[in-house]
């Protein structure tokens, strides 16, 4: 008998949501494979230097814009088609809008779960200023920040609606202790996918 395909969970959420820290929780948990997209655009910029297409999406990441869908899907795409043979993929910081939601499942899969990360804004704020002091990604900047707040607040209300319509959303009070958050996720994975 062939392997059932591997579960895909994808993880989405405002700028500071906490989307990377439970994403890799639930791939340690669950034995997932983890996908980062904003990672897998960051990391091609610097492996593609002086290359006309990566440099212009360089630039439009550091304002905190959007990558353009087709190339972040061929992206995810050739990621997916890398990994061995999976129980599961989680896949953290995608879709961005319904355009992109649509495009992953005509090309790839319909999800098995989409965990939605829901905070207030100030929190997101004070979570980005705070990371910016210790890291400091290219988009970390005040504008780029305000930007990725702004496009989230665009285009979140349909993507999320889009796919309650589908009842493959759930959403988590993500403005408490990660743990406290992640409790809640495992609860929500135990059930829905084992
Ligand atoms: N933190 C986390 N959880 C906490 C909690 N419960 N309590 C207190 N602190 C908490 O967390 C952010 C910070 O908060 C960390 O310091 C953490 O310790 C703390 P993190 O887990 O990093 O949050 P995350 O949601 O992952 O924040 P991130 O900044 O990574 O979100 P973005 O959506 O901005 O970044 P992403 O990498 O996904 O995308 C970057 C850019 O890539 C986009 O702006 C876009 O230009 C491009 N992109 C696309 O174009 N298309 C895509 O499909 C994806 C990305
Ligand atoms: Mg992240």
């Amino acid at each position: 008998p062939t392997r059932p395909r591997p579960k895909i969970i994808l993880v989405i959420g405002g700028p500071g949501s906490g989307k990377g820290t439970q994403s890799l929780k639930i791939a340690e948990r669950y034995g997932f494979q983890y996908i980062s997209v904003g990672e897998l655009l960051r990391k091609k910029i610097h492996s593609t230097s002086s290359n006309r297409k990566w440099s212009l999406i360089a630039k439009i990441i550091t304002t905190g814009e959007l990558a353009p869908q087709e190339t972040t899907i061929t992206e995810i795409k050739q990621k997916l088609m890398q990994m061995p043979d999976e129980v599961g993929i989680v896949i953290d910081g995608f879709p961005r809008d319904v355009a992109q939601a649509l495009s992953f499942e005509d090309q790839i899969c319909t999800p098995d779960l989409v965990v939605f990360l829901a905070c207030a804004n100030q929190r997101l704020k004070e979570r980005l200023l705070k990371r910016a002091e210790q890291q400091g990604r290219p988009d970390d900047n005040l504008k780029a920040t305000q930007r990725r707040l702004m496009n989230f607040k665009q285009n979140a209300a349909p993507l999320v609606k889009y796919f309650q319509e589908k009842g493959l959303i759930m959403t988590f009070d993500a403005d408490r202790d990660e743990d406290e958050v992640f409790y809640d996720i495992s609860m929500a994975v135990d059930s829905k996918l084992f």
